[in-house]
């Protein structure tokens, strides 16, 4: 981009039409309006738009040349969908979905066996609300092992291996109703993932206490991340809404917006102030070592008494019903949000010791300042230059403020700290920069994930896709540069440099994700990369069988109506990309099978007749012709 340009907007279309790779970040619409188009209802969007495709004058272009990867993996939460989305970026093509709380038809999460082993119990809940994906570290650097993200609909934890993009374990967290806030230990490793349990509840949760809020009670979960074992609980006043841990490993905070222990919304604004609680992870876990905790109902993980007065806990009064907790990635700031406040409240981490020790009159004194910001403050992200960018839900903006202008300001010197206000489309709940939650922050990239589109999208009924915006931060000026539109509901995201990533290609036949599936296959007597075999044992029928483009081992195999059928499939293709899938005709049966893997999946045997069964994943000129027969006798012959 010239000089020159820079001084003629108006030149904007010609230079589309010569460089039409601009098309994705200016927009369509901005082109319209710098073109002066007017009119019809787009007219105060366009008059927008057209300040913004100035705005992106000189920003970074999003195009990422045909046949070329993309700089960053990002990776983002699918909110009630349930599962984990990958993007590009800074393209923002879609590249995988990770099904993690979810059934999914494609792959046959939820169905196989091997799933199921993961999920546990937890198997019967068809649904899952994820809102927080956050990538382990070590010594406060992302180290490419593995994603953790919460359930907030049932409970639970899970963790997804990034060496091969699955899910590989899921934990239910008891003495807890949802899992809001999670986040990990960020040093010296990860360590402990910490998971908020949002609502207050009975203790324990029995039928006891119903009409007596007053005893209803949240804890803070420390499970390990090695193990995927819960490994502590601390009981808090209040609730606890979202949280971070501290780049040292010894300090976490979560912010609580029903210190009230209100049960309906009035009682839950009441308080001009709620909290932002400081948990000392080393005291919490010489608790549980010296025994100093209890159980509670059938559950053995012990609970540590984390209330007021407690030494394990310290509780910082902020402006009212606050909400996002982010940790400054120069490690000196828990940033709470104050949403109902249009305050941000910086509490210094240095000063945390001192707290802890009781060497602080009052509380309030770790606050390093309460700047300002506008209005329905939500989520704070960095750009490792000393700035902050935080979401304003109700202005719909982000604020860039300076953090140290900020904390002069507070300390009555005359500086401004809001460095610029950029409007976004509509109402953002989180926002995140490149490598934002490590100490290796670039501040290149600022996503703000958008809770409306209204006109920004073709529109598709009264459904409205949200809508995740791209920004340059890599200059002074924020400049927005790209829409889009992504389906419920993207509420957090994480991204890294690729080169932090390492994948497999072909799965190792030896990986653990299906190791239970190869050992019983190997009870049987099977040799699974070349036997086609089945097997009666009762009314249990299982069938073994390889997969090897374009032809199954089996092409019938024969049950009797009622049974309980299990086939195993073997993919022995050693070619990358060379998927296949076993999907059973009328049985809700489907499966991925990729290449080296094998899976497996359980059903019943329906009524007597002919069901065929055929490869639904695209794998060869023949794919069409890869099916079989399942024989399904009258279940007395
Ligand atoms: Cu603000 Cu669940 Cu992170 Cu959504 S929470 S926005
Ligand atoms: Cu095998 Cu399609
Ligand atoms: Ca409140």
């Amino acid at each position: 981009m010239t000089r020159h340009d820079k001084d003629h907007p108006h030149n904007e279309a010609n230079e589309e039409v010569a460089n039409p790779g601009r098309r994705s970040f200016l927009g369509a619409t901005a082109t319209v309006g710098a073109l002066g188009v007017t009119g019809g209802t787009g007219t105060a969007l366009m008059m927008g738009s057209s300040g913004e495709a100035r705005a992106a004058e000189g920003a970074k272009s999003t195009h990422v040349p045909l046949g070329e990867l993309d700089d960053y993996y990002g990776f983002w939460s699918g909110g009630q969908s349930g599962e984990v989305r990958i993007y590009g970026v800074p393209s923002m093509r879609e590249i995988m979905r990770i099904p993690v709380f979810n059934y999914c038809s494609a792959t046959g999460w939820g169905m196989t066996n091997e799933s199921k082993r993961i999920m546990g119990d937890s198997n019967r809940f068809m649904n899952g609300d994820a809102h927080h994906p956050h990538l382990s570290y070590t010594d406060g650097s992302h180290d490419g092992r593995y994603l953790y993200i919460n359930d907030k609909a049932n409970s639970r934890v899970a963790r997804v291996r990034l060496d091969v993009f699955k899910t590989d374990a899921m934990v239910t967290i008891p003495n807890i109703q949802s899992v809001h806030g999670l986040r990990l230990q960020k040093a010296p490793k990860t360590g402990y993932v910490f998971a908020n349990g949002e609502f207050h509840i009975p203790q324990p949760n029995d039928g006891r206490d119903l009409d007596n809020p007053d005893n209803y009670w949240c804890l803070w979960t420390a499970v390990d991340g090695e193990t995927m074992e819960v490994a502590w609980q601390v009981m808090v006043d209040g609730n606890l809404d979202n949280m971070d841990a501290d780049y040292t490993g010894k300090y976490a905070a979560a912010t609580c917006y029903n210190s009230e222990k209100g049960v309906n919304l009035n009682e839950k604004m009441r308080s001009e102030r709620d909290w932002v609680v400081v948990f000392n992870i080393e005291r919490i876990e010489q608790a549980v070592k010296d025994g100093n905790y209890t159980t509670i109902g059938d559950s053995d993980v012990p609970v540590v008494d984390g209330r007021h007065g407690s030494e394990v806990t310290r509780y910082v009064p902020v402006p009212k019903n606050p909400h996002g907790c982010n940790t400054s990635t120069d490690g000196k700031y828990f940033i709470a949000a104050g949403k109902l406040s249009p305050t941000a409240s910086m509490i210094e981490i240095s000063r945390l010791d001192d707290l802890f020790a009781g060497n602080l009159e009052n509380e309030r004194d770790v606050i390093a300042a309460e700047p300002e910001l506008g209005l329905g403050p939500l989520h704070t992200t960095y750009d490792g230059r000393g700035n902050a960018y935080t979401t304003l839900f109700i202005d719909s903006q982000i604020v860039k403020w300076n953090m140290e202008k900020a904390v002069r300001n507070y300390n009555g010197e005359d500086v401004n700290y809001i460095v610029q206000k950029l409007d976004v489309h509509y109402q953002p709940g989180h926002n995140h920069a490149t490598l934002a939650e490590s100490k290796d922050a670039d501040g290149q990239w600022l996503f703000s994930l958008n809770k409306f589109s209204k006109d920004r999208f073709l529109p598709v009924g009264p459904l409205h896709p949200e809508n995740d915006q791209m920004i340059d931060i890599s200059g002074e000026e924020m400049k927005l540069v790209h829409d889009t539109p992504t389906f419920a509901e993207p509420h957090d995201t994480v991204i890294v440099p690729r080169d932090m990533i390492t994948t497999k290609q072909v799965w190792d036949r030896d990986d653990p994700f299906f190791a239970e599936t190869v050992k019983r296959a190997n009870e049987d007597g099977i040799t699974l990369e070349s036997d086609n075999k089945v097997i009666r044992d009762g009314n249990q029928v299982r069938v073994y069988m390889t997969s090897s483009a374009p032809r199954y081992g089996l092409t019938e195999f024969r049950v009797k109506s009622g049974d309980e059928v299990t086939v195993t499939v073997t993919n022995i293709d050693k070619v990358e990309d060379l998927s296949h899938g076993f999907c059973v005709v009328d049985h809700g049966v489907v499966m991925e099978v990729n290449p080296q893997q094998t899976s497996s999946i359980t059903f019943t045997a329906g009524s007597p007749g002919v069901y065929w069964y055929y490869c639904n994943w695209f794998c060869h000129a023949l794919h069409m012709e890869m099916a079989g027969r399942m024989l399904v006798e009258p279940a007395d012959s």
